[in-house]
């Protein structure tokens, strides 16, 4: 049995339709689970919608539907930008589900049971837009006299009667975890914040709400419904089983299992404060890691829709090509940092390293062989020094530097190393010259083209997980065999018996055709 490996996004709220900080954190979460398969790892990706809440109400409220109508249109909307995006996620889960209300129930007993759970009468801030109280401490004063989260947005004095959760029994337990797990909460920058909040003291947290029945029912209580956000993250457990599949649970959320959440900067709290302390109190494995990623600036600039600048991840898709997409989104922005997009960007990006770097280096390749050789594979007559170098920057690249790379959730790392292994390709075409050997030594030729040939099937497997789409095209047309497509199977041994076989390389078609840039955007 390979290892099993838990993998999950956020989930959304799909009060709206996804915006391109969304597809960047599905994208990213996609890369590291396609990564993780190859290596072969028995891997379990989740990623899906947080379809509770007064936000959800409240919008639905305002379109006047039912919050469920408006759950059902929008979940289809992120489907759909999934689906475009390439994602090959295991489960889409939304938190409307009926194994998810029970998994929900289920935590809230546990935690019950614990002596976790009170009941009391909630006074103090609440945003509705981060659907949180905050402590008083933390509130600013806006622009004409309005109270501010952390955050920035509004907050209101409300008071209900709710059930609590007793967090502050949770400080000691939390330090504790922060300690003997140090990469619990990744990047270290926010690690650094999250002891120091929890440093500070931890105030009981409000876990229910009678205001609004739009969410999960508190087990014996009456017109009471679970804080969306014990709901939301028990989305985690819902995939793997909780409660009744004991096998799901210890293969895929056992304790010291290998389980990442890939989520964004603003909601680490909840993961790394709020999450972990549910899970004790109901006596469940912890994850692995938290990993809080940066956000997408529109050219430098926070998105926001009153501004108007809220990129539509489908339309990029759209322009500029799914793999391109994921290809600038991933080597762009260090993982962990804020990062910028632009149309600009995201052209140079392609044009610079999807096609000079790397198709162009396979159409040179594959054109030369299909048109100079009719397509039948040249044969390797020993290889010299310059071949063996290649294949050892190859190799290293291939089975050292990109695996750690992605085993520490640092795609742009990979890219960087991948692409200067496709900038040594192309150096040692230009050096070797295999148009100028046809004349001079067709043994040489030969070999350099076989070389290449191996060269160029070994870059394609090792972007994979970065654009499944256009490798996959290149490797089935290169008729490299499926059972090849991983990191450690790559090698070389394959490419004689393919050539032995009779295959016909067919003229190759460009994998990256060139991106322009509308006028108005030069
Ligand atoms: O927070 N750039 O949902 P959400 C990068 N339902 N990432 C961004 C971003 C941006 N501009 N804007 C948002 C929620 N994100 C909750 C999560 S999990 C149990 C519940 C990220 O739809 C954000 O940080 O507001 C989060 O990880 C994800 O997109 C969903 O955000």
């Amino acid at each position: 049995m390979s290892k099993p490996f838990t993998i999950t996004t956020a989930i959304s709220y799909p009060n709206g339709r996804p915006h391109i900080g969304h597809a960047y954190e599905v994208i990213a979460t996609d890369a590291v689970a396609r990564f993780q398969r190859m290596m072969g790892r028995d891997v379990f990706f989740q990623t899906g919608t947080d379809e509770h809440g007064l936000k959800m109400a409240q919008t639905a409220r305002g379109r006047g539907i039912e919050p469920r109508e408006l759950a059902d249109e929008m979940a289809g909307y992120f489907k759909q930008m999934n689906e475009r995006l390439n994602i090959s996620h295991d489960r889409f889960i939304r938190t409307s589900e009926p194994d998810h209300h029970a998994a929900s129930q289920a935590i809230w007993q546990a935690m019950e049971a614990n002596g976790d759970l009170y009941l009391g009468r909630y006074e103090g801030w609440y945003s509705v837009r981060d659907e949180a109280f905050y402590d008083e401490k933390e509130i600013t004063e806006g622009e004409g006299g309005v109270k501010l989260s952390p955050q920035g947005t509004p907050v209101e004095w409300t008071i209900e009667e709710s059930w609590f959760f007793r967090l502050s029994a949770y400080q000691d337990r939390l330090l504790a975890l922060y300690e003997s797990q140090p990469d619990f909460i990744q990047p270290d920058s926010r690690r650094n914040e999250i002891l120091r909040f929890v440093e500070g003291g931890l105030s009981d947290l409000s876990v229910s709400r009678t205001s609004f029945d739009w969410g999960v029912k508190v087990p014996g209580s009456d017109g009471h419904v679970m804080y969306v956000w014990v709901d939301a993250l028990t989305n985690y457990l819902t995939g793997c089983g909780y409660p009744d599949d004991a096998d799901r649970m210890a293969r895929y959320w056992a304790e010291g299992g290998d389980i990442t959440h890939i989520i964004g900067k603003d909601i680490v709290r909840f993961h790394t404060v709020y999450w972990p302390a549910f899970l004790i109190s109901a006596k469940l494995p912890l994850p692995k890691q938290v990993f809080g990623h940066g956000f997408l600036l529109n050219r430098g600039e926070k998105m926001s829709k009153s501004v108007g600048n809220v990129a539509d991840p489908m339309e990029l898709a759209d322009r500029f090509g799914v793999d391109q997409l994921r290809y600038f989104l991933l080597s762009e922005v260090t993982f962990g940092n804020d990062g910028s997009y632009s149309a600009e960007a995201i052209v140079q990006r392609a044009n610079s390293d999807l096609g000079n770097a790397f198709g162009n280096l396979a159409q040179r390749t594959l054109s030369f062989i299909a048109k100079n050789l009719d397509g039948l594979l040249p044969a390797i007559h020993g290889h010299d020094a310059a071949d063996n170098e290649l294949f050892a920057l190859l190799d290293k690249t291939i089975r050292t530097d990109m695996p750690a790379a992605f085993a520490e959730l640092a795609p742009s790392v990979a890219i960087e190393a991948w692409l200067r292994a496709c900038f040594a390709c192309n150096q040692y075409i230009d050096a070797q010259a295999p148009w100028a050997l046809r004349k001079t030594d067709a043994e040489r030729m030969e070999t350099v083209l076989a070389t290449l040939y191996i060269a160029i099937a070994q870059l394609a497997v090792a972007i994979l997980p970065v654009i499944p789409a256009s490798a996959t095209a290149l490797l089935d047309h290169m008729g490299v065999p499926t059972d090849k497509r991983s990191y450690e199977a790559i090698g070389g041994h394959w490419y004689s018996a393919l050539a032995e076989s009779g295959f016909v390389l067919a003229a190759p078609k460009p994998l990256f055709p060139r991106l322009e840039l509308a006028e108005a955007e030069v």
